[in-house]
């Protein structure tokens, strides 16, 4: 009697095999929404641990919101660019460009999205960056800025 019983009461401790099932899958969630949080918050968070240069850029129909970047030579430099602008822009369908020639540098963000690029400027010098997508172009004086490469 007393075996019969306690062999019952392990049957009925160990969990249900959805169960267990269900507890990776929460594991996994939290696990992957606490790296999803946390990592634009580090990237976000000025010199990252290599080093390097953060700078964010938001473009609009307005042209770009920082039209001068300050950077060291051999220091490498990310920018991230963000458009503001809607998809339903008929001039450019809401894209920014970031591009600087000399650098090989060449960052289109979507509308209402952000992307990045890292880069690192072997030179000093004065290096002109545009958006050729929206307003004219390359032609527009609001759509260009300047990236200063200092020793
Ligand atoms: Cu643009």
């Amino acid at each position: 009697m007393g075996a019969r019983g306690k062999r019952n009461t392990t049957t009925r401790r160990r969990p249900a095999r959805w169960k267990r099932w269900s507890y990776l899958l929460i594991v996994v969630t939290a696990g992957g929404s606490a790296v999803w949080l946390l990592t634009p918050a580090l990237r976000s968070e000025g010199p990252r641990p290599t080093g390097g240069d953060v700078v964010e850029i938001k473009g609009t129909m307005g042209g770009f919101s920082t039209k001068l970047i300050r950077a060291k030579a051999g220091r490498p430099l990310t920018v991230r660019l963000t458009s503001v602008d809607s998809r339903f822009h008929t001039d450019g369908g809401g894209k920014h460009q970031f591009a600087i020639d000399a650098l090989g540098v060449n960052l289109i963000a979507p509308p209402q999205g952000t992307r990045a690029a890292t880069f690192t400027p072997a030179q000093p010098g004065v290096y002109e960056y545009y958006c050729d997508i929206c307003c004219g172009g390359r032609a527009n004086p609001t759509m260009v800025g300047k990236l200063i490469v200092e020793t």
